[in-house]
């Protein structure tokens, strides 16, 4: 079965109500029915409007718990993503792993706590600067791989070399390919696995990125902020 490809937006620590604009202005910048799947991870606080307001668009959480309830202060479980109206959740996200000390076997749980509410997870996996000068960069993507993900059902990869990580640095086809072919060699399911890439993509860099044979959509943070920048992007795929 052909891989569809999908452009997700990951707005990270930005936006209030008055951002829901964007899901109106996509619409006019991008042709109804377009071939790929398009997704927004808004902050939790717009998530609820931004599932009414979508306009087909899948709607995420940008982490979830790994528990249903609870005493669990701040924190917001798979069950209430999906009872607000997301399909999908980032888990493992590399500012979650550095600024809240994830660690992986953490994120497969926080997958496996998504995947039982309904919610398809998007796990996150990517190396650091100094693991890449080492050239440690494929054995750290792979223990992240294999303990980040629950090995069955529905799951999502994204890989996000964290040096390309709002930086402006992306990293080089040849780079991402070798990769993107590397990740579908090992993770479960990897023939028709859903590889996306992540790490400042923009409108003039995606087209290159999203050509790549193991390349099946973007994860995309500054640029999905402007409705013109992500329809660039969405136009790309
Ligand atoms: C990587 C990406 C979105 P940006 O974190 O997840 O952000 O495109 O700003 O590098």
């Amino acid at each position: 079965m052909a891989r569809r490809m999908l452009i997700a937006g990951n707005w990270k620590m930005n936006g209030l109500r008055q951002s829901l604009g964007f899901f109106e202005e996509i619409r006019t910048l991008v042709e109804p029915g377009y071939a790929v799947d398009v997704l927004v991870a808004p902050p939790a606080t717009l998530v609820q409007a931004a599932a009414q307001a979508s306009n087909g668009i899948f709607i995420a959480g940008q982490d979830c718990h790994v528990a249903e309830s609870g005493a669990h202060t701040g924190d917001i479980s798979a069950a209430m993503l999906k009872d607000a109206g997301a399909t999908h959740v980032i888990v493992g996200h590399s500012e979650r792993r550095s600024d809240h000390g994830e660690r992986s076997e953490t994120v497969r749980q926080k997958a496996e706590a998504a995947q039982s509410a309904g919610l398809v997870p998007i796990i996150c996996v990517g190396e650091q600067e100094e693991d890449r000068r080492a050239g440690r960069h494929t054995d750290v993507v792979g223990e992240q791989l294999d303990a980040s993900n629950p090995g069955n059902g529905d799951f999502i990869i994204a890989y996000e070399p964290v040096w390309a990580i709002g930086t402006g640095l992306t990293a080089s086809v040849r780079d991402i390919a070798a990769m993107h072919e590397f990740i579908r060699g090992r993770v479960a399911g990897g023939a028709s696995r859903q590889i996306l890439y992540g790490g400042s993509v923009k409108p003039d860099n995606a087209a290159e990125i999203l050509d790549l044979d193991d390349v099946d959509g973007a994860l995309v943070g500054g640029a999905s902020l402007k409705a013109s920048d992500f329809a660039a992007i969405i136009s790309a795929a």
